[in-house]
């Protein structure tokens, strides 16, 4: 293996050194207490180190750094503290992430680590996230993240350099090709040469490099650095090494043929580059033991912390309470009481534009957004108004849009991202269910991103342009879930939304966008997440709904004079109004769920069970539920009017009556 330092000072060269033999020192003890059952899984990176630390000590300690699960040199390269280390591994509650997530699936801000989940893929976009904010804030800073080669397969790797090439994001994508993705050989994985020769393919620079070789990757990325920062774009390196062990330790590698291993041994990072340091007399034996003593010791020293500490003793307050970021946010009153007469669509771009111009810090993202004003014109004018950097068309990509969102919030923005309809949400859903989700509750990041959804049917646009999918979400802890029917709510609710350091499914229901009136404060104004509104008061049944389902029930009623119907429009699904719901319940005793959303599964299930469980002694009958046919959304108008819910409202309403 050649060597060249390329004016790296010795001091530096022996950090390197000491840096690549860390997380060598710390998997060798692991495999040993592996052997002995004292820790779970372990996926090693035994032949692999000098990608992480090379790539980790090229970088500033402030910028971000996106690892993957053979990755241990950029936790031990950002000098996280091994006793730490060793409670996180062993689910310790002063591990990192209180011992709710395993080995590498966590991150801390205070080392600028944001840590995968499973998935792999989705850590791509967050680095595009954090390159935004970084070019938006014109500092001169990279992000830095890595795939292996079985990750590369996945769309979210496609998605994220495309959006950093077109975006000109200063991010370093690192591949570790090591041969294999779990048992999946390269050549059942890719046909291109190399994988670096993707990169031209979006347009921007690719190299491969030697990823054995500690100075050619230091080097290198030195370099690409330098280089993303001063033309502002993204670069691609991919570094050749192997995997030494299993896929992770359990699973054996009989797969491999053993040549391989006997080729890839004589490439291994650290002899090859303690034997060049020793050659050019910059290490000595004597050296060498002092630093792997030293690391030894730290090493026992932080395992003796983590083997004392007890194990978990489990606060369900506590472990509720952290799914969300807790922020003391107060209802803000409009300044005065000026009102004028708004369209739902008009009264949700006003509370938008209000807010773009209270925080300086949102960023909207969405396709056709900018100068076309996105697909119903929610944003029509604000390019002209905000300009382009904060109000940014996207490129056809879901997945790697609510990633970068994730990856701007880490840096302290705000973003919301329009779903061009809300049908799409399921090529962006992995990025919000198991990202935006569940990223507090694993290690304490917020997610401070709304994405709205434009939803619901009506219009005779079929099974992609009409569904009603609320109720995936509702039962996704971590996020929240609102839906407003009038725009007066949809506006003081989208800007609460938007200061709410949590994530936030808003749907706004299509068929109302144009169709609705209602006089709308003009001043900024929220309404608090989390409360229903009592829409009307009846005696004979409580109809508890929400979106298109309030404009049934109250047309319903006006229709219906000779019954007196009380209704509760819910506004946020998740967390749901329990009190307005009992109050509800106690104010008739007969009650009527009733949603666009189809039956089974419909969050009209779990709101019954609720009262069932909650309001027994109050009730005179059965729970009803009133929803959509259990059958995609049809597109003939004919089919679509029989599929919804009001259809079946009457008799559902005089079943009830009848009980
Ligand atoms: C979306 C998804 N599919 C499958 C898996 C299971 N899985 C975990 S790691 C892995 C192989 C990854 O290979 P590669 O990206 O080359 O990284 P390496 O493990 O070789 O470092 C697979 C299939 C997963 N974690 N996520």
């Amino acid at each position: 293996m050649q060597f060249d330092r390329k004016g790296i000072d010795d001091y530096k060269l022996i950090e390197l050194y000491s840096e690549l033999v860390r997380p060598r020192m710390i998997e060798e003890k692991m495999l040993v207490l592996l052997r002995q059952g004292r820790i779970s899984k372990w996926f090693s990176g035994i032949g692999q180190e000098a990608i992480a630390v090379g790539a980790t000590m090229a970088l500033d300690s402030d910028e971000y750094i996106m690892p993957l699960h053979r990755n241990l040199g950029v936790f031990t390269a950002r000098k996280m503290p091994f006793d730490k280390l060793f409670m996180q591994w062993q689910g310790k509650k002063d591990g990192f992430s209180k011992g709710r997530e395993r080995s590498f699936h966590f991150g801390a801000n205070k080392y600028h680590i944001c840590g995968m989940i499973s998935h792999l893929g989705p850590q791509l976009a967050i680095a595009d996230g954090i390159a935004l904010a970084h070019k938006l804030k014109k500092e001169n800073k990279v992000s830095l993240t890595f795939s292996g080669d079985g990750g590369t397969s996945e769309g979210d790797f496609h998605e994220a350099l495309n959006v950093a090439a077109v975006w000109g994001l200063p991010v370093i994508f690192v591949i570790e090709n090591n041969g294999y993705g779990l048992s999946t050989p390269v050549n059942e994985q890719f046909v291109c040469k190399q994988l670096a020769d993707r990169a031209l393919g979006y347009g921007m620079a690719g190299i491969t490099i030697d990823g054995n070789n500690i100075l050619e990757v230091y080097n290198t990325i030195k370099n690409a650095r330098e280089y993303c920062i001063r033309e502002q774009k993204p670069i691609l390196i991919e570094c050749m090494t192997f995997r030494m062990r299993g896929h992770e330790e359990a699973s054996g590698v009989k797969y491999v043929p053993k040549e391989l291993f006997e080729e890839w041994g004589k490439k291994d990072p650290v002899t090859n580059y303690e034997s060049f340091l020793l050659e050019k007399g910059m290490l000595t034996q004597p050296i060498i033991d002092e630093i792997r003593n030293k690391i030894q010791s730290d090493i026992e020293a932080g395992l003796a912390t983590g083997f004392e500490a007890g194990n978990i003793l489990p606060d369900t307050k506590e472990e509720l309470t952290d799914v969300y970021a807790q922020a003391d946010i107060k209802t803000t009153l409009p300044l005065n009481g000026a009102k004028s007469e708004k369209k739902m669509i008009q009264a949700i771009s006003d509370g938008l534009r209000q807010s773009m111009q209270k925080h300086n810090n949102l960023v909207l993202m969405g396709q056709d957004i900018a100068e076309y004003g996105g697909a119903f014109k929610v944003t029509e004018g604000f390019v002209q108004e905000f300009g382009k950097e904060r109000v940014r068309n996207t490129p056809l990509c879901e997945s790697a849009i609510v990633g970068a969102a994730l990856g701007l919030s880490i840096k302290g923005f705000k973003s919301m991202m329009e779903m061009q309809f809300a049908d799409f949400v399921t090529v962006g859903f992995n990025q919000i269910i198991n990202n935006l989700a569940k990223i507090h509750y694993r290690w304490g990041q917020n997610a401070d991103v709304v994405v709205r959804m434009p939803t619901g049917g009506g219009v005779g646009a079929g099974p992609f342009h009409s569904q009603s999918n609320e109720a995936w979400f509702t039962h996704t802890p971590g996020l929240k879930v609102i839906y407003p029917s009038t725009p007066e709510d949809a506006k003081g609710l989208l800007i609460a939304a938007i200061e709410d350091p949590n994530p936030v499914m808003f749907f706004e229901h299509k068929a109302l966008y144009r169709s609705i009136s209602g006089m709308v404060p003009d001043e900024y104004y929220t309404i608090e997440i989390g409360k229903a509104k009592h829409v009307q008061e009846g005696s004979d049944i409580s109809i508890i709904t929400y979106g298109s389902g309030v404009h049934w029930a109250t047309e319903y009623a006006l229709q219906h004079p000779e019954l007196s119907i009380d209704i509760l429009d819910l506004r946020t699904l998740l967390p749901l109004d329990y009190d307005a719901i009992k109050a509800a319940v106690a104010r008739t005793g007969k009650v009527l769920l009733l949603h666009e959303d189809t039956l089974i599964g419909g969050i009209g299930g779990e709101i019954s069970a609720w009262i069932s469980e909650h309001c027994f002694e109050w009730l005179d009958a059965p729970v009803l539920r009133c929803a959509s046919l259990d059958t995609p959304i049809p597109f003939a108008i004919e089919l679509e009017q029989n599929f919804m819910a009001k259809s079946r409202l009457h008799e559902t309403v005089q079943k009830l009556m009848a009980y």
